[in-house]
């Protein structure tokens, strides 16, 4: 199998739930650090236009959404498992908390507290991805309070969990839900000046998050983005051509489609080559890398017909 490239940039909290994932599972991998503001120049040849972090690439096949990629690692690498003790599925269901209220709860509370110290364009840019586009600074600011109240509940949960004495979210083993709630954590601590202060009152989590710190990300050698785009045009993707009769859509291999994010902002287009109930596979042809398959979960973006 090709080489596992992640393209990502330190600061991205999504991207920590995957180095996480990578570290549970001990893998070696190549790092391609990207812009963290458009344009992407080197990555849209690989994605089609999808702009978010972080992205994976093996060989000529481009995994889009942690989602997508969490579960692309575990069918290709099984064990370690991100579902110990027979939580599987489950903790799924359990990103769609954490990557959704939970996420966004962290988000109004890093912006509302933070925001005199971001850069204008960074706001600007990620105000109306996390937001919508009626977003508004001061209302976030005047509400913090209460986004911080809401948070305290949140990560009083996790705390509830812990508290029974597990060393991880199921068990004594590593797994999804740790990676999931973890890169909120680290987010809350990194980007939030009252975030040190603010988790101090949840002593089982403290515990838990050194734990998993100490997981660490695996064996990361960094790869520069050209180097990523040849790899992607040297090879053929693996993906194979595979029907879902029971699609809801009607989707069929071969079909002309668009993939848009449910929060929009850009389409992907492409023709489907793989059908599973969580996932698409698009074909591509780019002059720059020749043909990919761009995977995208199901959750969270819309397929139409082009
Ligand atoms: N649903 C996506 C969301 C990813 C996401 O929001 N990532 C942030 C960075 S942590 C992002 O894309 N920001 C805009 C950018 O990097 O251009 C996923 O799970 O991968």
């Amino acid at each position: 199998m090709p080489d596992i490239i992640l393209h990502h940039y330190p600061q991205s909290p999504v991207s920590e739930k995957i180095r996480i994932v990578l570290g549970i599972k001990g893998l070696d991998w190549r790092s391609v650090e990207i812009p963290r503001l458009p344009p992407k120049p080197d990555l849209m040849p690989l994605t089609g236009g999808y702009r978010f972090t972080p992205v994976m690439q093996i060989g000529a096949d481009i995994f889009c959404d942690s989602l997508c990629i969490a579960r692309a690692l575990q069918e290709r690498f099984p064990e370690p498992t991100l579902y110990p003790g027979g939580a599987d599925g489950m903790a799924w269901g359990v990103s769609r908390w954490t990557d959704g209220p939970f996420f966004l709860t962290a988000l109004e509370v890093v912006f509302g507290a933070q925001h005199q110290k971001m850069p204008p364009e960074f706001i600007a840019d990620r105000g109306q991805i996390y937001f919508g586009s009626d977003w508004n600074m001061e209302k976030l600011n005047a509400d913090l309070a209460n986004s911080v109240a809401n948070l305290r509940v949140q990560f009083g949960w996790v705390e509830e969990r812990l508290a029974t004495g597990r060393k991880f979210m199921l068990g004594d083993a590593p797994g999804m839900p740790d990676a999931l709630v973890y890169y909120l954590t680290w987010f809350i601590r990194g980007r939030w000046d009252g975030g040190p202060d603010f988790l101090a009152q949840f002593p089982n989590l403290r515990a838990w998050e050194e734990r998993v710190t100490a997981i660490g990300h695996g064996k990361a050698t960094d790869m520069t983005s050209g180097e990523a785009l040849e790899i992607a045009g040297a090879c053929e993707p693996a993906t194979q051509e595979t029907p879902d009769p029971g699609d809801p859509r009607g989707l069929k291999p071969g079909d002309a489609v668009t993939v848009t994010p449910d929060n929009g902002g850009f389409t992907v287009e492409g023709r489907v080559l793989g059908l599973r109930r969580h996932e698409i596979a698009i074909t591509r042809d780019d002059d720059r890398v020749g043909r990919v398959t761009i995977h995208f979960p199901t959750t969270g973006y819309r397929v139409a017909k082009a």
